[in-house]
Parts: C-alpha cells; structure tokens; sequence
C-alpha cells in the first residue's frame, strides 16, 4: 500500500511576513537581510518577495548587488522572533491535520496523511484545506507537494511556486523525476552537480540508470542513496525531530595554504553557511567550534561557549576567527570548519513543541 505525504513550504516566507505586517509592501520588491541599509549595507539577501525575484535578487546575493538590480526595491532587516512567532502559528495548524508530522525549518514541513485520506483526489482536497486554512488565519500562501515519498513531495513543493500544488501519484514517480535537474534532489548542490555533469549526469532520469558501482566509487554511501532517490525509492518516515545537535559546515582548500588572508576569508564563508543553515532551522546557538586540520592530517579543534543564545552572524565570524587564527602561521593548512552547537529554538517554538507532546 502506498503513502499519501504532503511537504509544505511557504512562499518567500521572512519577505510575506513583512508584507503582512506591513499591508503597504503588498505587491512591491521586498528584499530582506541582514546590514541591508536601505541597499548600501554589506549583508547578504535571506529572502525576497516575488516581485523582487523577478529583477533577479534570490536568497544569498550580496544586498549592494540586489540594489543594483532593483534599486526600488524595499530594504528590511530580518525580524527572526516575528518570522518565528508567525511560523510556530503555522506549524501549530499544520499539526492539527494528523500525527505524523516532522518541522523540516521554520517555513517547511512534512505531513503523513495516509491515513486521514483515502486516496491522492482525498488528498487534494485536504491539502486545499490546509491552503486555505493558512490563508484565513495568516493572510500568506503556501506550496504543496504531494507524492508517496518525502523527497519527492518536496521536490513536488517547489515546482509550482508560488501558491502552488503539484500531485505524484504513485505511479508517475518514476515519470516526474526522469526529466528533472539534479539539483532538483535535497542534497546534490552546486559541488555534486558540478562531478555529475562531468560524468555526463544531467537529468533524474539519467542519474537513475547509471552504473551503481561507478556512483558509489565517486560519491561513496551517498552514490548508492541518491540513485534510489533519483528513482523515487526513499523509505525515510515523517517524523518529529525535537532537538537537533548542532549544524557545522567545513570547507577543504583545493590546495593547502597557510596565507592568512585566504584562510580568514574563507572563515568568514563558513560563517555565513553555518548561519545560513542555523537561521533555516530556527535555531540560535551558544556554543561555537572549530576546527582546523594541517597537512599531515593533524586535527585540532576548539571551542567557546558563550553566556547567552545567539544567532548573530558577527558573533560566529569573532569567535571562530578568535579560536582558529592561533593556528593560523604555523603549517599549511588542509580544512577549516565550523560547529554551533547547544541549539535551542526559540521559545515561542518550544512552547509548541511542549504543548503537543
Ligand atoms: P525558503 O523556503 O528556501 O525560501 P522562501 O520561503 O523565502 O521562498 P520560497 O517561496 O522559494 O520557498 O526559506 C525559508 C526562509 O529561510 C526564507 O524566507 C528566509 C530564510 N533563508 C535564509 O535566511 N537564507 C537563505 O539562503 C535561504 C534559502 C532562506
Ligand atoms: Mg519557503
């Protein structure tokens, strides 16, 4: 018997949240981020509305580059304790549609509904309820993806954006992927593109007929997993994680180097990774580690935790260049990486999590 899952994101989240704070914003350019200064600051773009989008700003541009491309655009720093008071409302509604339930980040979910609908035309109709359920109580819009497994109801979520709804049934799985981007799979970014179209992998489809021992001598585990995902096989349940450990991004140089200004850059790119990913899951940290591995292969890793919770992009950048540029000058330099750990949501999601449980 097959499963009916949902995975629900909302549309330019932080960006909708403002607009609806701020009724005025309807319909302009809205860029959000962090130093944004009215376009002149140095932060990078979280989200942006549609309208924006269409000037070409997305998520993880430089604010001084989305300036240039839409100088009308309205600047807003990121109100996170509002994004994630709007988004714990949210998941409280998405909750109230079944059990089997799993907060993937603070705009997205999965819902197992299998066993509240009979079948994917059921199942259609409550994902409408649940569209206009947020709708109603929220005033934002929402995309739906509806398949039998996860990775392809959030592959299904982000095709149709924004306000959108595209369905999966069981037996068009394998035809929905075939034609798809690689990178349209959670876990193939920009690096593993990059090697499969090397290896002449463009589409889903391609990946999914590939030769499964060449997969896993490039990409080791993960070879073997993402040519199951390619064909639809993901047997992953929807879940509730409460607590996750901690989020950590590493980056191995291409060639070892001991040139300080190179490595605090590339600190300083770890950073905003790590904060990217911390910020995606609605989480602040207090404890932040490095690590740092020579040459050899010697690994040495520190840490500081600090009095207070934080999601401060600055105080990541201070403390991991505090902890790691003691190393800096010594050998050459292999890896640099970052841990926030001691993660906490914030206490409105919290509530809600205690609440439920
Ligand atoms: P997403 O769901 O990836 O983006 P979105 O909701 O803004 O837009 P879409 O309609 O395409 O789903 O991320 C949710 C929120 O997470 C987003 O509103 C802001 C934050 N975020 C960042 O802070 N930095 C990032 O690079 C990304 C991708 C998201
Ligand atoms: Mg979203």
């Amino acid at each position: 018997m097959y499963r009916i899952i949902l995975h629900v994101d909302m549309d330019s989240f932080f960006a909708s949240v403002e607009q609806c704070k701020n009724p005025d914003l309807r319909g302009l350019a809205v860029v959000v981020g962090s130093d944004p200064k009215q376009g002149k600051g140095r932060g990078v773009v979280s989200t942006c509305s549609y309208k924006a989008r269409s000037f070409g700003i997305h998520s993880g541009m430089p604010i001084s580059r989305a300036y240039r491309l839409c100088q009308d655009a309205v600047f807003l720093p990121v109100n996170m304790p509002l994004y994630q008071e709007v988004s714990c409302r949210i998941m409280k509604i998405l909750r109230s549609f079944t059990d089997k339930f799993q907060q993937v980040s603070v705009d997205e979910a999965f819902l197992d509904i299998s066993d509240r609908a009979q079948d994917y035309k059921e199942a259609v109709q409550l994902a409408g309820q649940i569209k206009s359920m947020i709708r109603g109580r929220e005033e934002l819009t929402c995309s739906i993806g509806i398949a039998p497994v996860k990775s392809v109801a959030k592959i299904a979520s982000d095709l149709n954006k924004p306000d959108g709804m595209t369905v999966v049934e069981p037996d068009n799985v394998v035809k929905f992927l075939k034609p798809l981007n690689v990178r349209k799979l959670s876990g193939i970014g920009k690096k593993h593109e990059e090697i499969l179209t090397g290896m002449g992998i463009d589409t889903l489809g391609q990946l999914a007929c590939f030769d499964k021992d060449k997969l896993i001598e490039i990409f080791g585990k993960w070879g073997s997993k993402m040519q199951r995902l390619a064909l639809g096989l993901d047997d992953s349940e929807v879940k509730e994680s409460l607590e996750i450990g901690s989020v950590s991004r590493e980056h191995t140089f291409d060639k070892d180097t001991d040139d300080p200004v190179v490595l605090i850059k590339t600190l300083d790119m770890i950073s905003e990774k790590v904060h990217k990913s911390l910020v995606h899951k609605g989480y602040s940290f207090s404890t932040v580690s490095v690590k740092v591995r020579f040459e050899d292969f010697t690994t040495f890793t520190r840490a500081k935790t600090l009095s207070f919770s934080s999601q401060d992009q600055d105080i990541i950048k201070r403390v991991s260049n505090e902890l790691s540029s003691k190393f800096f000058n010594k050998r050459k330099i292999r890896l640099l990486g970052i841990k926030l750990s001691n993660l906490k949501k914030s206490k409105m999601i919290q509530t809600t999590f205690d609440y439920f449980l």
